[in-house]
């Protein structure tokens, strides 16, 4: 059978590495289009250049210069192209508005119209999120109004209805994978989970005393981007283009998420939490996002494997880990700050 090629964008996040790995034990051959930085920023795929070193590389490219689509596009033939570069900070996208709306709208664009005109046949999933249903109230699914309260979710749905205009249009195979906020160790240190998992060691070890925080009584449905990248690909796979909602179905508030990962350790959150800090503090925000994600496990077979507990407690045994702690060393240096 003839080896499937994937052109991953926004190869270097953490949705990005935990794909690659999911098609490359799949037997495809991937490319990860990234931009330049002036700081090397492959620390999530590093591992992944030598263990696949004929079936993994990147070239950089950008998704507002059609022309570097076009060339990655025409001399890398990609059967499926997965398109998960986006700026994809809800907080930072109120200090960049304009840019937000524009890179994560237009590069959607940017990459569908280059399909059209090169090969029809590539298939193409969009990076779709939750955040695009805003206030709308939970369970959100995929016929639940999209009202959404950021730049960034204004440009999730610019892009989520270029995904469906190009296949109602011209027939492409594009889908939407409307996903549901998932961490994992890699998840970005700005993103409100590894925030907490990864200045716990530095609170154990007196590096720092008081953590500042924003609006703590939001909920999310958070999952592990692992399982995720397991439904992005089944998504792709489905005979039919279609638009999907992936979630785990619980939802829990960041509050609780500090009770978990703090109590894991043996402390009590409140001690080191500044809440309601400015800094952090949205001008709008999306309270209760719960999803349902029935279509999913029905037509797709796919369920979460982890869930919230363990989800705590594998990004915090990982941050320990990294500070060459376990859970018993934590909890003895955690016995003197009480
Ligand atoms: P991430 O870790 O922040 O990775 C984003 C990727 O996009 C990185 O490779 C980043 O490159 C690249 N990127 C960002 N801004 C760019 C720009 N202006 N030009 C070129 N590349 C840029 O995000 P993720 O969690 O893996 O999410 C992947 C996708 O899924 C994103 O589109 C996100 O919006 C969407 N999504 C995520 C979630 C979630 O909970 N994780 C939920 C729903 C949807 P650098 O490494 O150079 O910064
Ligand atoms: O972890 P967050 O920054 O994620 P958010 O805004 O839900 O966005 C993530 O999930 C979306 C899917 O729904 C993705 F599309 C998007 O790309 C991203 O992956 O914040 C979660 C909540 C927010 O309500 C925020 O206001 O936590 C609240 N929060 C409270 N204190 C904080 C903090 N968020 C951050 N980042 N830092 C804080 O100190």
């Amino acid at each position: 059978m003839k080896r499937k090629k994937a052109l991953i964008t926004g190869i270097t996040g953490q949705d990005g590495s935990y794909l690659s790995e999911l098609l490359l034990s799949k037997n495809y051959k991937v490319l990860g289009m990234m931009r330049r930085s002036s700081s090397f920023n492959t620390s999530r795929i590093d591992h992944l250049y030598k263990k696949f070193k004929n079936n993994f590389d990147t070239e950089y490219g950008d998704l507002m210069d059609d022309s570097s689509i076009h060339s990655i596009i025409s001399k890398f033939k990609p059967d499926e192209i997965y398109n998960l570069g986006a700026q994809s900070h809800v907080g930072i996208s109120f200090k960049t508005a304009k840019s937000t709306l524009t890179y994560n709208t237009l590069s959607t664009f940017n990459i569908l119209e280059t399909i059209r005109i090169t090969n029809k046949k590539i298939r193409f999933y969009q990076a779709s999120s939750s955040e695009m249903f805003g206030i709308t109230k939970p369970p959100q699914r995929e016929n639940s109004q999209f009202l959404p309260q950021s730049p960034y979710g204004i440009s999730k749905v610019g892009a989520y209805h270029t995904t469906r205009y190009f296949r109602n249009a011209y027939k492409l195979h594009a889908c939407n994978g409307i996903l549901f906020n998932h961490e994992s160790p890699r998840r970005g240190l700005n993103f409100v989970t590894r925030k907490i998992t990864f200045n716990i060691p530095l609170i154990l070890k007196g590096e720092i005393k008081k953590l500042k925080m924003g609006n703590l009584d939001i909920k999310r449905d958070w999952g592990f981007a692992g399982d995720y990248a397991d439904a992005i690909w089944k998504i792709v796979q489905y005979k039919k283009a279609d638009d999907w909602v992936v979630a785990t179905g619980e939802n829990y508030s960041i509050k609780e998420f500090l009770d978990e990962c703090f109590g894991l350790v043996g402390l009590n959150w409140k001690k080191f939490i500044i809440q309601d800090s400015k800094q952090y503090l949205r001008p709008s925000e999306v309270p209760n996002l719960k999803g349902d994600a029935s279509k999913v496990k029905k037509i797709l077979k796919w369920k979460p494997k982890v869930k919230f507990k363990s989800l705590c407690k594998m990004m915090l045994e990982s941050d320990l880990a990294s500070n060459g702690l376990d859970f018993n060393e934590a909890k003895k240096l955690a016995s003197k700050l009480k």
